[in-house]
């Protein structure tokens, strides 16, 4: 795969600072795809530098010329959908129609929105005999995960864009390859030379670097609770903002009044979507001690028709991890019902669609996010017990309810401690705040809610 061996800084391909590269590896094949540059303390300080040195500029032109800028990139988007996803394929593992459908697919949409959303957004706003202006926090820092390698950057940089901020960008070393194709979309849309740079680098070192930054003035984070909690510290310590996009264990709630198969259905195809490496997966599913076991025999089912549609998951050590997190479910007493820790091909970090029946809440595979193709079902007495279940883990970050009658299904949804729920199946809604509760994050991307992140505001009284 062709790969830029320079970081991406005040507007060209600049010379790491170091000669140390990261290998990017294909998880169908195991093979090294490309090399890129492991970003260093001070590529990221030279990135830092020139967002520093165009933040005055671009924070001050118009929202319209901010949303012309965008929806340009948007456009590029467009064009060049197709190497995305191959490219997203091709580092990922995921089938290239789910790469051009959702990968590449879904950062579209998100573009278009922030593109309307500069051109829209209340600025400056009158409160009284006050003027209140929403400005721009400054520099942001961007760190996001391999798991949707372009949404995670695009739901960063393109509100950023919108507020005024300028970003730096470390990606995901798995998946340095599709940050680099957004750095040369955002170059061919015509953003100012500053206005978006990105570092590729290894996590403890450019990423690490990028968050203790005093250049800094927001660290926008995606990705593992462990890694989350040390970078709010340190943005807490310093006194910066931060947003932080982390873990979830979302509860996929069905009350006895909804259309069982419907919901099994949709509920299984949800978490082998992406081989389960979605934040949001509903992987607990809740269902109603009458129908449970109706419900597991149509899951296993469903699951066992996914076959070999499905990826392989990123790298060695998801692969490593989410099986013995299978293995753990098989040692506390859950009862498989489909898939298993078995890999199902020699080659590739595969795992086969996975069902676990009899699971309890308590059981680690029913606490933990294993973010693998594993779905877990648990049973409930009434609505109470599933509200108990649903509501206890430690995370809070999406979830479904299902039911026969809609308002049924919202009066659940509104009792459940979790920041996005869809109800019946849902649809992707570009504008809806995305975030969550608990210790699934701090802040919300997407839609207004996700441009204020990068907002302050201040107020002039007269
Ligand atoms: O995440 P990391 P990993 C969860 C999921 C997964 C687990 C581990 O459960 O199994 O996390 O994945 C950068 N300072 N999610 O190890 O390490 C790193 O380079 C600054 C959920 O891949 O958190 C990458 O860019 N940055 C999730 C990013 O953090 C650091 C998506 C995420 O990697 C750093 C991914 C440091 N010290 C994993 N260490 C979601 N919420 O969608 C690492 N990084």
């Amino acid at each position: 795969m062709k790969a830029h061996d320079g970081m991406y800084i005040d507007g060209a391909w600049r010379p790491a600072a170091g000669r140390d590269t990261i290998a990017v590896v294909n998880p169908v094949d195991e093979q090294v795809i490309a090399e890129v540059p492991a970003g260093t303390v001070e590529d990221v300080d030279a990135a830092v530098r020139a967002a520093r040195a165009a933040l005055p500029a671009w924070a001050a032109t118009a929202p319209a010329e901010r949303a012309a800028r965008i929806a340009a990139l948007r456009d590029v988007l467009v064009a060049r959908k197709d190497e995305i996803a191959e490219s997203v394929t091709a580092e990922l593992g995921a089938p290239l129609p789910f790469s051009q459908a959702v990968h590449a697919g879904v950062p579209i949409l998100v573009a278009g929105s922030y593109a309307e959303l500069a051109a829209s957004y209340a600025f400056e706003e009158k409160v009284g005999n006050s003027t209140v202006y929403a400005e721009p926090v400054g520099v942001v820092g961007a760190i996001t995960p391999w798991n949707y390698p372009l949404h995670q950057i695009v739901a960063k940089v393109a509100p950023a864009l919108a507020a005024g901020c300028t970003v730096v960008l470390k990606p995901a070393e798995d998946t340095p390859l599709t940050a680099q194709l957004f750095a040369e979309a955002v170059h061919e849309a015509g953003v100012p030379a500053g206005v978006f740079n990105l570092v590729t680098g290894l996590g403890p070192v450019a990423g690490q670097a990028l968050a203790e930054h005093e250049g800094v003035d927001l660290v926008s984070f995606t990705g593992s609770t462990a890694v989350g909690r040390r970078i709010g510290a340190t943005a807490g310590a310093a006194v910066k903002r931060v947003a932080l996009e982390l873990g979830g264990k979302s509860a996929n709630v069905i009350l006895p009044s909804a259309d069982l198969a419907k919901a099994v259905a949709v509920g299984v195809a949800n978490v082998m979507g992406n081989s389960g490496q979605t934040c949001s997966a509903w992987t607990r599913m809740l269902v109603h001690t009458s129908q449970y076991d109706e419900a597991v025999a149509l899951a296993a089912e469903a699951a066992a028709k996914y076959g070999d549609r499905i990826g392989p998951l990123v790298n060695a050590k998801q692969h490593a991890r989410v099986r013995g997190y299978i293995e753990k479910g098989v040692a506390q007493g859950a009862r498989l019902v489909a898939g298993g820790p078995e890999a199902p091909r020699e080659q590739g970090y595969y795992v086969s669609p996975t069902v676990f029946a009899d699971v309890t809440p308590e059981m680690t595979i029913a606490q933990e996010e294993i973010f693998g193709p594993v779905v877990s079902l648990i049973r409930y007495e009434d609505e109470d017990d599933a509200l108990r279940i649903a509501n206890g883990t430690v995370y809070g970050l999406a979830g479904a309810v299902w039911a026969g009658d809609e308002a049924e299904a919202v009066a659940f949804a509104r009792r459940m401690d979790t920041g996005q729920v869809d109800i019946n199946g849902g649809r992707f809604n570009p504008l809806a705040p995305f975030g969550g509760y608990k210790q699934s994050g701090v802040g919300r991307e997407l839609g207004s809610h996700g441009l204020a992140e990068y907002l302050q505001t201040k107020s002039l009284q007269f």
